[in-house]
């Protein structure tokens, strides 16, 4: 510590943050001066970027330490969301919001010679995820600090973040996302925190010196290194910072001396790129599960990171083991870091010596397991031998807490051998596998989906025998939900204001059930007039940006109707784009002069990754874009439809794209969409939704009234009998759809060879998305949002009630109900 005569001049020069346009300036042009080494000559907007983030970092720091601070010196406990993927997306505009000091900015810049946009522009986006998974971790974070959580995420910091997506004659092709290429201002390498994280070896029995009793003891064979870089999370309207910490591998040692001595050069920088190869790359799978090796080394490396630094802050309190989770609460986001449960039961007991039941109770009030999907595809299952050569210790606990947890089975369920195989953490497959739903379901206190109709599913599906083992009290449901600061404040800040202007100011933003009182402007024609113009100007900024990536020239007055999200079948773009075909083909076969009385002038709108390695999901977009390359060029249609994909959607592109649809698509097979959180960010921009009953569509449904959204589609409950139907060869497949099928395979879209397993895969192998049942009443309601678009007024006010609705989409929302329900947690507010 610092001796007492010493602390005044630490006060005296401590913290000055800046507070007014001054301020600012003095640490934007000491930043520029002496951080970046640059001068007035050559400051560009990329220095301008890192100058202005470093002074907001700067200040966002000095907030950080007082919330730590303030965190340990009460002793609180923390909620510690545990993520394998965090899509944050830019931070430099979202750090302005929260910390309100964007128009101070703004001035400050433009003193400086430049402008807000132009700086803002100049952020990569930090896009560490591949979804909605990945987003729900960054939206939670904020949401976390905005309530004032004590609460931090862990992750890794991946070298490269999800491809990029470049669209090369119609097809996806992915180049490297390198982020960190310029220097990154908002994380903070914390290089003198490492710890070691042993993998492969053997195990030993020793005996314990203290007690006398032998015991397990894990010899770990290789050893890498990790490293935190701290993330500082703002608040909005609060100084609470909370920290995002992610971890960098790195060698023990930088190179292997002894092969460098022996002349063998090239070799010893192996162990080195060996080390770094677990945090270079994000694996670009979304809803989908692939056992690599190096996949399972990430997720240990990274859980046992984490752990290893949760366990050492709890040790500092010099608490009791007993009290470890009234200190500490952890949420497994998905199954990916479920190995967190058998690295917690390893450390109480091999290396704290607790007895085995004492620690797995601890452990059991600890974790917390949110499921994000009911598809078998997705759900993680780790090789036994795969397992137990990387990781031989964590194998042997596995056994042994799958051991006790079937005895308990079997004692309350005797001689149901049914049961017990399918509880089983251990899968009896050729060869076995370990099922790690299962596990984080039986590590775990609390178990929850994230939507109502989700949380139902899981309930009666995949672990409907966990309900019969447990009963249903242990499973629970959070409904997904987004941040406003982001996905209003940020991406819409026309419709923030009007909203402000009409709410009394931004208070909404963290209280968003206070959007109820716009229901009292619908009726005030000139508050609808200002809501449509705000959608018409969000409107031309997207078209430009279509004009930008696409080349394509779209008129803003046309309806826009827009489908981005991940490729995938079960979110039925294809059912789209057959869509978009069947209303090109009438369109045609309509007379001239009755074309614009009959059809509403639209844009059909994609955008989306496809996984790289997902051949049916590439098909897609090349489909998509041999569409729009016909439709685009026919002359006779002009503007009654036009047909784009959006390149390399990402978080920044979603900011333009929300708020700029008039009709976003929601429409994946009912049952298969855990939530989306997409459909809310459309709808809270004033968008409308053409959806199934699906995921949290039902729950929009509910806020914003039936008769503001356009439902359609078999439910969910007839989709194993419609499966069923077709697997007997019962397939009905509507005229509409055979038209469709016709055009393809007929080349009007070019090489049909190239298409025809999208659509062998409705016509003869069972359609397991139901796109032949849904179709017909898909184009119904397609018919019906033509219809409701031409009446403007009524338009304008469905969009008015439903953003009026939406309060109870806010993340703000979900954390209260987390940390009331399964973390036990209290806000706590640095009082300024
Ligand atoms: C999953 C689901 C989405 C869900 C999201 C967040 O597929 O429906 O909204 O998690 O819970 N992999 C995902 O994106």
């Amino acid at each position: 510590a610092i001796p007492l005569k010493c602390r005044e001049i630490w006060k005296r020069y401590g913290a000055n943050e800046f507070s007014d346009v001054d301020g600012f300036e003095s640490q934007f042009v000491k930043h520029v001066e002496t951080t970046l080494a640059r001068s007035i000559y050559n400051c560009d907007n990329l220095a301008a970027y890192q100058a202005t983030s470093n002074s907001i970092r700067d200040k966002l720091i000095v907030h950080w330490n007082k919330t730590q601070h303030l965190h340990t010196a009460k002793d609180v406990k923390r909620i510690y969301y545990l993520s394998l993927e965090f899509l944050m997306g830019r931070a430099l505009d979202n750090a302005l919001i929260n910390l309100e000091i964007r128009d101070l900015a703004a001035t400050a810049v433009d003193e400086l010679g430049f402008r807000l946009e132009d700086i803002l522009e100049v952020e990569p986006d930090a896009a560490l995820g591949n979804g909605g998974l990945g987003r729900l971790a960054a939206c939670f974070i904020d949401s976390l600090s905005t309530g004032n959580y004590p609460g931090w995420g862990y992750g890794l910091r991946y070298q490269y973040g999800i491809f990029s997506q470049k669209i090369v004659d119609g097809y996806q092709a992915e180049a490297p996302d390198y982020w960190l290429r310029f220097s990154n201002p908002w994380e903070l390498p914390r290089l003198e925190i490492q710890i070691p994280v042993d993998f492969y070896g053997y195990t030993t029995t020793v005996k314990d010196p203290q007690t006398g009793k032998s015991k397990k003891q894990w010899n770990g064979g290789e050893q890498i290194l990790a490293v935190a870089y701290d993330f500082p999370i703002p608040g909005y309207g609060t100084s609470n910072v909370n920290n995002l910490r992610m971890w960098s591998s790195k060698p023990t040692t930088e190179f292997d001396f002894q092969k460098f001595n022996e002349g063998d050069y090239q070799d010893s920088l192996a162990q080195q790129q060996r080390a770094e190869s677990i945090t270079a790359v994000l694996y670009p799978n979304d809803n989908f599960y692939k056992g690599k090796e190096l996949r399972l080394k990430q997720q240990y490396f990274w859980v046992a990171a984490s752990l290893h630094d949760i366990v050492r802050r709890f040790i500092k309190t010099k608490r009791p083991w007993d009290q470890f989770p009234d200190q500490v609460a952890i949420q497994l986001n998905d199954t990916h870091p479920t190995l967190a449960v058998v690295e917690l039961q390893r450390i109480l007991t091999d290396l704290q010596g607790l007895e085995w039941d004492v620690a797995w109770s601890i452990v059991q009030r600890t974790f917390g397991y949110t499921n994000h999907t009911v598809m078998a595809e997705a759900l993680e299952k780790w090789p036994v031998d795969l397992f137990g050569t990387l990781l031989p210790r964590h194998l042997e606990i596995v056994y042994d807490i799958n051991l006790a947890f079937l005895q308990m089975v079997e004692k309350k369920f005797p001689n149901d051998r049914g049961l017990l195989s399918s509880v089983s953490v251990i899968e009896e497959s050729q060869p076995k596998n370990i099922r790690m739903a299962n596990l984080a379901i039986i590590g775990s206190h609390r178990v929850n989906g994230v939507a109502e109709l989700h949380s139902q599913l899981i309930k009666q599906t995949i672990f409907s025998d966990f309900v019969k083992v447990y009963g249903s009290d242990k499973f629970t449901n959070v409904t997904n939900g987004i941040t406003p600061r982001r996905w209003l404040r940020q991406a819409n800040p026309g419709l923030a204001a009007l909203i402000a202007s009409k709410l009394g100011g931004y208070g909404y933003l963290n209280d968003l059930n206070k959007l109820k009182g716009l229901e009292q402007f619908v009726e005030d024609p000139g508050f609808r007039a200002e809501w449509a113009a705000i959608k018409t100007a969000n409107k031309t900024k997207l078209a430009a940006l279509i004009a930008s990536t696409t080349g394509v020239t779209v008129n803003p007055n046309s309806l826009f109707d827009v489908q981005v999200k991940r490729i995938h079948e079960y979110k039925r773009q294809q059912l789209n784009i057959f869509g978009v075909i069947w209303r090109y083909l009438q369109l045609k076969a309509t007379p001239k002069a009755e074309r614009t009385t009959k059809f509403v002038p639209k844009v059909s709108i994609f955008g989306g990754k496809a996984a790289p390695g997902y051949y049916t999901a590439k098909t897609i977009i090349k489909l998509v874009n041999s569409v729009g390359s016909v439709v685009n060029s026919d002359p006779e249609i002009g503007d009654l439809l036009k047909v784009v994909f959006i390149p390399d959607y990402n978080v920044s592109k979603a900011e333009v794209i929300c708020p700029g649809s008039d009709l976003s698509e929601h429409i994946s097979t009912a049952g298969t969409e855990a939530s989306g959180t997409s459909n809310m960010k459309f709808v809270l921009n004033g968008g409308l939704i053409i959806g199934t009953v699906d995921g949290a569509n039902v729950e929009i449904t509910r806020e914003v009234g039936e008769d503001n959204i356009f439902l359609f589609g078999n439910l969910a409950e007839d989709v194993e009998d419609l499966r069923h139907e077709h697997h007997m060869g019962r397939s009905h497949i509507p005229d509409s759809l055979v038209q469709v099928f016709d055009a393809i395979s007929s080349g009007q879209f070019g090489t049909p060879d190239e298409f025809q397993s999208l659509l062998d895969g409705v016509r003869f192998h069972g359609d397991h998305y139901l796109v032949s049942d849904d179709f017909e009443s898909y184009l119904e309601a397609q018919k019906l949002v033509d219809e409701e678009f031409r009446k403007k007024e009524d338009w304008v006010r469905k969009s008015i009630i439903s953003v009026a609705n939406m309060g109870f989409f806010s993340s703000d929302r979900c954390i209260e109900e987390y940390a009331e329900n399964i973390w036990n947690i209290e806000p706590l507010e640095e009082k300024v």
